[in-house]
């Protein structure tokens, strides 16, 4: 269902260190240490859309007519802390650390088919500082193949297996299928991660909830094998959000609390270049859907089309720009190949935008 209003957050600033009484800092950002000064309040009505900036002031004083209630929902949910994510606390951006077990891997060129080398990969990209490990076994790059359940099932299971005992990182499992989700849960994944946000199995959301883990739910407009022919949307920022809201409401009304759902406008899936980055520009929107937000821009082909680099081991520079610009909008997870240098732009990152090393380490 299409909204008729929408609120982003807008002058997103580090939380002043002394947040002394009746002094005026803005408006807190899904708990974490960032503040807001304004908003972009978007109005639309069919395919007529309105976008101004309003101080926050001004966006209280105004009455929004039969709009108000819910640009104050919007508001509180932008607001409010994430409850913690299996066990890991979202007030700082998280690393997740991309583990692909497929021949045909978009970016590794399948360097880590063998069950031990993906293992010994993912350990090494826990050591490298990810939070979570994303543990892959179907390539979901534009024009994949398909790849049957027990093959994906041999792939990942025993990577999970292997992994488990030997990190406390959290594992996910990057899967659209009900079978695999239920499986991996029960060699111990920690989160599912589907890039179809339980669409694609007609048993995903049943079997989800069933597990009780938490679910990252991305946007994808159409199936990997096709969806870059021919993308169509009415406002592609907006539209993301309507789907993702409506994936939210579905998995409550399927017995998956709010609380353990992210939500990910799926940069590339669905999308060329102007999508891609309008979606990224306005990243900041989806915290008033009330869940932590993820980002995965990691080596994909729109650097490509920016900086004109068609190795995908190449994009390291532009993969970390695009991490530091949605971390400066508050998003909470990252999903990237490259652990050790995201780690330490985000390290830099936060010791100059915060002006001390301490405040997120
Ligand atoms: C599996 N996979 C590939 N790209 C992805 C992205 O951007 N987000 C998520 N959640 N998964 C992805």
């Amino acid at each position: 269902m299409q909204r008729a209003i929408y609120v982003r957050p807008v002058g997103i600033f580090p939380a002043p260190l002394d947040e002394g009484e009746g002094a005026w800092s803005g408006l807190p950002l899904a708990g974490q240490p960032l503040r807001y000064a304004a908003v972009e309040i978007i109005e639309r009505d069919g395919a007529r859309v309105k976008r101004r900036i309003a101080a926050l002031g001004d966006a209280f004083e105004r009455d929004w007519g039969r709009h108000t209630l819910a640009a104050s929902d919007l508001m509180q949910a932008i607001g409010a802390a994430r409850p913690r994510l299996a066990g890991l606390a979202l007030d700082r951006p998280r690393i997740m650390g991309i583990v692909n077990v497929t021949p045909d891997s978009f970016s590794d060129g399948g360097r880590f088919v063998s069950v031990d080398a993906a293992v010994a990969h993912a350990l090494r990209l826990a050591e490298e500082g990810a939070d979570i490990l994303d543990i892959g076994g179907e390539s979901t790059r534009p024009g994949a193949d398909y790849v049957p359940v027990e093959e994906e099932l041999s792939r990942v299971l025993p990577v999970i297996e292997g992994l488990r005992p030997h990190t406390e990182a959290l594992i996910s499992i990057d899967t659209r299928k009900a079978e695999v989700m239920a499986r991996a849960a029960g060699a111990g994944a920690d989160i599912l991660n589907d890039v179809s946000a339980l669409t694609h199995d007609r048993d995903a959301l049943a079997v989800a909830a069933q597990t009780g883990l938490p679910v990252i739910l991305m946007h994808a407009q159409g199936d990997p094998k096709t969806m870059n022919d021919n993308p169509q949307y009415g406002d592609v920022v907006l539209d993301v959000f309507d789907f993702l809201e409506s994936r939210i409401a579905a998995c409550e009304a399927a017995g998956i609390p709010k609380a353990k759902l992210v939500v990910d406008p799926g940069i590339g899936f669905g999308k060329h270049l102007p999508h891609n980055v309008a979606v990224m520009a306005n990243i900041a929107l989806y915290h008033a859907l009330g869940v932590p937000v993820l980002l995965g821009a990691s080596r994909k082909k729109l650097i490509d089309h920016i900086s004109d680099v068609s190795n995908p081991q190449d994009r390291v520079p532009g993969s970390i720009a695009a991490a530091l610009a949605a971390a400066a909008r508050g998003v909470q997870i990252l999903r990237v190949h490259d652990v050790a240098a995201t780690r330490q732009a985000l390290s830099v990152w936060q010791a100059s935008m915060f002006g001390t090393d301490k405040v997120l380490a």
